[in-house]
């Protein structure tokens, strides 16, 4: 199995510690969608990180659909969710807004990035930077008050938790501020320190 994608991408990042986390083989190819479009797309015509190359050929996109396959099919019973259903939904609603602060991130920073300056619409900036606020003040209500989840073992809401974090911080941390979020802050630099995060580290060419 090849997992294609930049590590500085969260979404590429989050499936390769939580298949690390397991215990899933797989060989990581760092293409990235920008500086390396056309290698990408001889992988994927479609050009979407993370790409997951299953053994057949056949090719997966989508982080939580990706580790869903995996957790379905090769995990071997292990699972990065927690049994309890009224654990799993919480998991949900945490999981959901890291997902989403990390597409408002990156739909800032693409516009920034990417469009001519005389092109952006500030109205549309003004709309996501408040939507990106929106979710990583209930990510870090959710963390405050989930501590006792959040602190003891990797689940996929902890780990993109911390994953988005890292990113929009490296990104915009002038727009998020980490004096807000003291506990999104804390998670992200324990995890940070585990094996899993330190063998896949945020590096990658941007945008
Ligand atoms: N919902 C997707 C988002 C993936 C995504 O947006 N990846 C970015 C890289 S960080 C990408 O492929 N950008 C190129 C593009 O969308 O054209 C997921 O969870 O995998």
């Amino acid at each position: 199995m090849r997992l294609i994608g930049m590590l500085d991408s969260p979404y590429v990042r989050r499936v390769a510690v939580s298949l690390e986390l397991l215990g899933i083989p797989f060989e990581h190819e760092a293409v990235s969608v920008f500086s390396t479009f056309e290698k990408f797309k001889n992988i994927n015509p479609v050009v979407k990180a993370p790409s997951l190359v299953c053994g057949d050929g056949e090719v997966l996109m989508e982080s939580s659909l990706i580790l869903q396959f995996i957790e379905t099919t090769i995990a071997s019973g292990r699972s990065l969710w927690p049994a309890n259903p009224v654990e799993l939904q919480h998991e949900f609603r945490a999981l959901s807004l890291a997902l989403v602060a990390c597409d408002k991130s990156i739909q800032i920073v693409y516009e920034r990035n990417l469009r001519p300056k005389a092109a952006q619409y500030e109205p549309w900036m003004v709309r996501v930077t408040g939507q990106l606020l929106a979710a990583y003040e209930a990510l870090e209500y959710e963390v405050q008050d989930r501590q006792a989840s959040f602190s003891v073992s990797h689940s996929h809401a902890t780990i993109a938790a911390a994953i988005a974090w890292q990113f929009t911080q490296s990104m915009l941390g002038s727009i998020v501020l980490a004096s807000d979020h003291p506990g999104l802050t804390s998670l992200s630099s324990r995890l940070e320190q585990t094996p899993e995060f330190r063998k896949y580290p945020p590096v990658g060419p941007g945008v």
